[in-house]
């Protein structure tokens, strides 16, 4: 029997590509762009498996006559232009959910990093200067401080049901309020939250609507002890106004697994003592993406198979 043939668009892991190979005629190319210089008999692929962060457009789907669905590999979807799949009856579908527990054990892992200064106390032995000085100066406490969730979907709620264990105040913006504990406190507006709290997670779906969400306001806000933890996306933050307000001191520090230009970071954060860096590791973890891995590929044989796709996204 001849496979379907699917196109996969970007980086995946050979466990993948083995995995897709056996059930699909497997065309791999880099970027959407490469569309173009695939054979005749490819381009008559009704799925493409997408694993990248740049954009794929209109114009490139209608490089491909016979699309009809583009299976995503992560939660996030923002490199794809759902309008454009939808416009031309493309379904989309992603990975939701199976990475929620990592990305937040992530976030909450570089709070509490950030807070009691873990990385600075691992040089602070392997240096010597433990021995030469002493104690570290004293850092600051991560459980029982007041917390904000800027983004209280399905891996908002994670993190903030950790903080609750750790006998965090909970606060959350959203657009409306969700059904939370007694005790959460909702902010229908994120200067509010901000200001109402000593570190702000930022978990927010990325995309145009999202853009600068955190804006220079929100980051005043939080001011000179407080802190952001992001593990969204980059564009969800006015990164050039959190630079300027990190760099015055007006922002007291920031905990960052996501940037505007992945993975060319703005110099500038280098420079800085008061950042946790991460290299967008939120998912990054053999369980993880193997789950997405399979979820993948599960919509796409849902698809084959005329029954309704797993996690649909239009
Ligand atoms: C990426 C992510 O997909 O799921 C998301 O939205 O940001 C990540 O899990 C991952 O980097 C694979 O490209």
């Amino acid at each position: 029997m001849t496979q379907p043939i699917l196109i996969a668009i970007g980086k995946f892991r050979q466990i993948d590509i083995d995995a897709m190979r056996a059930e699909y005629e497997l065309h791999l190319i880099d970027n959407a762009a490469r569309i173009a210089d695939l054979p005749a008999e490819a381009k008559a692929a009704r799925a493409v498996a997408y694993s990248s962060h740049s954009p794929i457009s209109g114009d490139e789907m209608d490089m491909l006559p016979g699309l009809e669905i583009i299976a995503h590999f992560g939660a996030g979807y923002d490199s794809i232009d759902v309008a454009a799949a939808s416009q031309r009856g493309v379904k989309v579908t992603n990975t939701p959910d199976v990475l929620n527990d990592d990305v937040a054990d992530l976030a909450v892992a570089m709070f509490i990093m950030q807070a009691r200064e873990m990385d600075g106390a691992d040089s602070w032995v392997r240096s010597g200067k433990w021995a030469e000085r002493g104690a570290m100066p004293l850092a600051r406490s991560a459980s029982a401080r007041k917390v904000g969730i800027c983004g209280l979907g399905r891996i908002g709620r994670e993190i903030a049901d950790r903080l609750a264990a750790m006998k965090c105040e909970i606060h959350y913006h959203s657009r409306s309020p969700k059904d939370v504990p007694e005790g959460w406190t909702y902010h229908a507006d994120p200067v509010a939250l901000a200001s109402a709290v000593d570190a702000c997670f930022v978990a927010l779906v990325g995309g145009a609507e999202t853009e600068g969400y955190v804006s220079a306001a929100v980051i005043e806000a939080l001011g000179p002890t407080g802190v952001l933890v992001n593990i969204s996306r980059g564009s969800t933050v006015d990164e050039a106004a959190m630079l300027d307000a990190l760099e015055a001191g007006r922002l007291g520090g920031a905990a960052l697994d996501v940037f505007l230009d992945e993975p060319q970071i703005d110099p500038r954060f280098r420079a800085l003592d008061n950042v946790l860096l991460a290299p967008h590791i939120g998912s990054a973890t053999v369980q993880t993406r193997n789950a997405m891995g399979q979820l993948q590929r599960d919509n796409l044989a849902a698809f084959f198979a005329g029954k309704p796709l797993l996690t649909p996204v239009n």
